[in-house]
């Protein structure tokens, strides 16, 4: 009797939970590129394309390991459009007496898991995905023992877990974190790491002319698509970023320079989220680059932290606080962005490279995506939820269960609090510092009022103006306020009246583009 094994787009580990004990010899594994994960929201076509060119490579992986994969593509005539649906067709076929499953990686799949058994009348196992280090249930064992759940407990947890950069049971250095040592701004320099760059081959050559075609509403350019799509190459890539670019992974993690989209970001996270690379074995390899000398203890340390700390305390905070999660609007914010996130063209050279970058490439580094693009939607009150739907959109490397606590949680403070002590806005001030992008502006960082001036001042101070009744006992928060109190009543108007200037000319600049 046939066991069936569906595995989902996000699950393309060649050893992933829901394989393993199986017999090859009866043993179906099913993939199914299907329009109803294609669309749930309008993904950018580098996304689409490269998740679809990674699930067919992975299905040769897959043959070449030994299993009999069962492949549904996009445009097969009798495609049922939706998970659920090929599973039924696959079920006609094979008569299963089982499946067997890899949790899903969002609320909306797991529920649509959870329905098999009564649909389908057989046992449908559902397997924990042990690509993470802490289960669901040992989130919430961490989470029910504090009142605070702020990160850095985590992660010291998990660095105790795992001895990551531990030496006698005390961190490496004698200090868990070394984040003050990471805020340094960058130069251009043409000694800059470059990422590799990879051919599409005639595979993936076929899924970007089906994706041209039919995704042609989407956002975003599939020109020159560069993205890794087998495990090997993704390997290349990590390779790449342990040599060239980890040791100083730490110094400018924060910086952002005109036309460079890379820096010394490693740019794997989408081989992470997809399955291609292995995050725990990422971590020890970073480690062995320190222990070699070849990579300093604050690159190490912060590359760690952001993965066996941040993305796997996300995905806690994810699956703990629930599906209405995404319905959390603290500070009660219901603009629309603007049309030109979608578009790029807008006069304010920060957003217009972020947002430029991001259509072209379905990538930006995670300063930009925090403090250009995330800030300057809080700054404006932009509707948490739709300021979530576009990171969903527009990124090569967005799952919910990572996107949305990054969004609505740390970038929007949809929930209050619950991941940051303080919301992350910030003045120009902020990011001409970390940037060279004020120095060619039309706008001018220095200035709070008239026609020139810098729109994330005015914006910065009327957003806390807003919200004092919610913010102004924030102690992190203290010394801002002050600092507006001590403003004249003249200037504290001249600043609002800035403010809504600008934000009455935003409503009119047209609609989102959802
Ligand atoms: P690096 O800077 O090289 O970092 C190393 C690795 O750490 C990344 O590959 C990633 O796996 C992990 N990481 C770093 N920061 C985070 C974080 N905050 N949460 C989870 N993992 C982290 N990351 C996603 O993977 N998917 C998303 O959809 C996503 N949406 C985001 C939305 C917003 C508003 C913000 C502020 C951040 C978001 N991030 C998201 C986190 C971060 O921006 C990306 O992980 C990072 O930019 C990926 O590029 P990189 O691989 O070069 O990362
Ligand atoms: C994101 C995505 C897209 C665009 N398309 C598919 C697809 O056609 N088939 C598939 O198996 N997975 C796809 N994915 C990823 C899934 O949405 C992802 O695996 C789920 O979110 C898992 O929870
Ligand atoms: Fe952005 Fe203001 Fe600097 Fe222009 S001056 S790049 S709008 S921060």
């Amino acid at each position: 009797k046939t066991t069936l094994v569906p595995i989902l787009g996000d699950q393309l580990t060649i050893d992933i939970a829901s394989l393993r004990d199986c017999d090859p010899e009866t043993t179906i594994v099913l993939m199914m590129e299907v329009d109803e994960e294609t669309t749930y929201v309008r993904h950018h076509k580098r996304k689409i394309a490269y998740i679809l060119s990674a699930m067919r490579h992975h299905a040769e992986a897959l043959r070449e390991a030994g299993w009999t994969v069962e492949y549904t593509k996009l445009d097969d005539p009798d495609n049922a459009g939706s998970f659920t649906g090929e599973i039924a067709r696959a079920g006609e076929r094979h008569d299963p007496e089982r499946i067997i499953v890899t949790e899903g990686g969002e609320w909306r799949v797991m529920a649509m898991l959870e329905s098999w058994e009564t649909l389908f009348g057989i046992p449908v196992e559902i397997r924990s995905d042990d690509r993470f280090l802490a289960s669901h249930a040992d989130f919430e064992t961490w989470a029910a023992e504090r009142k605070s759940l702020t990160m850095e407990w985590f992660y010291r947890q998990m660095r105790t877990r795992t001895g990551l950069l531990m030496t006698g049971g005390k961190p490496e250095g004698d200090r868990w974190n070394f984040d003050k040592e990471n805020r340094k701004p960058a130069k251009n320099d043409l000694l800059m790491p470059r990422p590799l760059m990879f051919e599409p081959d005639a595979m993936t050559k076929d899924v970007l002319a089906m994706v041209a075609e039919r995704f042609a509403e989407h956002p975003g350019s599939l020109d020159g698509f560069e993205y890794a799509v087998t495990a090997e190459d993704a390997e290349r890539q990590a390779a790449n970023f342990f040599r060239h670019a980890l040791p100083q992974f730490g110094d400018y993690e924060d910086a952002m320079l005109t036309g460079e989209r890379h820096l010394w970001h490693s740019i794997l996270s989408p081989y992470i989220n997809s399955g291609l690379l292995d995050p725990l074995d990422l971590c020890r390899r970073a480690e062995a680059e320190y222990r070699a000398g070849r990579a300093p203890l604050n690159a190490v340390e912060g590359y760690i932290r952001q993965i066996i700390g941040w993305r796997e305390y996300m995905r806690g905070i994810y699956w703990r606080e629930g599906p209405d999660y995404v319905e959390r609007n603290f500070l009660d914010h219901h603009r629309e962005l603007p049309g030109w996130y979608w578009t790029g063209e807008t006069d304010m050279h920060c957003l217009r490279e972020a947002i430029g970058q991001t259509l072209e490439t379905a990538h930006a580094h995670h300063i930009q995506r925090l403090m250009v693009t995330g800030n300057f939607a809080l700054l404006i009150g932009a509707d948490p939820a739709k300021v979530h739907l576009w990171y969903l959109e527009v990124y090569v490397d967005a799952y919910e269960w990572v996107e949305l606590p990054n969004t609505l949680g740390m970038s929007q403070f949809g929930d209050g609090g619950l991941l940051g002590s303080k919301p992350y806005i910030s003045s120009g001030a902020y990011i001409d510092r970390m940037s060279d992008y004020c120095g060619t502006c039309r706008y001018n960082v220095k200035q709070r009022i008239g026609p020139d001036a810098c729109p994330f001042n005015a914006l910065y101070w009327d957003f806390l103006a807003r919200h004092e009744d919610k913010l102004g006992r924030n102690n992190r928060l203290a010394m801002p306020y002050r600092n507006w109190a001590k403003q004249s009543e003249a200037d504290r108007e001249a600043t609002r009246a800035q403010a809504a200037g600008f934000l009455a000319s935003l409503d009119a600049s047209g609609p989102a583009g959802y």
